[in-house]
């Protein structure tokens, strides 16, 4: 399997209960590098682009209120199949349906403030990656 880089963010959920060291750890664990970091506030507009494909969504506004509520940890993990490999660590975008041992089993609040964000596809890691990092800050 080739190696991959996948955008992670830590939402405001995990941010607000320190939990970044923890979640951290869970990639580490996997085998996910960690080859840039920051943590920023994203304002409503940032957040809103950074999720426009879900406009449509019942749930749009709200998760964009969320997303700029707080800071979040702005990240890019690298490995072997990592953008797959991170889905698996973050588990079920539902916390009641994430299977034990997974960052949303752990420590999500709901389906909406579910401590964590991961690319889905190459195509999305590439797009989101660039969205907050310059190559300059990725450093593997
Ligand atoms: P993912 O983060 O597991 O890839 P998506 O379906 O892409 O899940 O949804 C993006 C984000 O939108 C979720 O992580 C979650 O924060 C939020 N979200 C998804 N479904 C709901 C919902 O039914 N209510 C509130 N927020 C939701």
């Amino acid at each position: 399997m080739a190696t991959e880089r996948t955008l992670s963010i830590i939402k405001p959920d995990a941010t607000r209960r320190n939990l970044t060291g923890k979640i951290n750890a869970k990639f580490e664990e996997a085998g996910l590098r960690i080859i840039a970091q920051k943590r920023i506030k994203l304002t409503m507009e940032q957040a809103g682009k950074f999720y426009e494909v879900h406009k449509d969504r019942p749930f749009y506004g709200e998760l964009c209120e969320f997303m700029a509520s707080e800071p979040v940890v702005v990240q890019v993990l690298e490995g072997e199949g990592a953008i797959a490999k991170n889905r698996e660590v973050m588990g079920a975008t539902n916390p009641a349906d994430a299977a034990a041992g997974t960052i949303r089993a752990e420590f999500a609040e709901s389906v909406g403030e579910n401590s964590v964000h991961g690319s889905d596809a190459p195509e999305t890691a590439a797009q989101e990656i660039a969205y907050f990092f310059s190559g300059l800050e990725l450093v593997g």
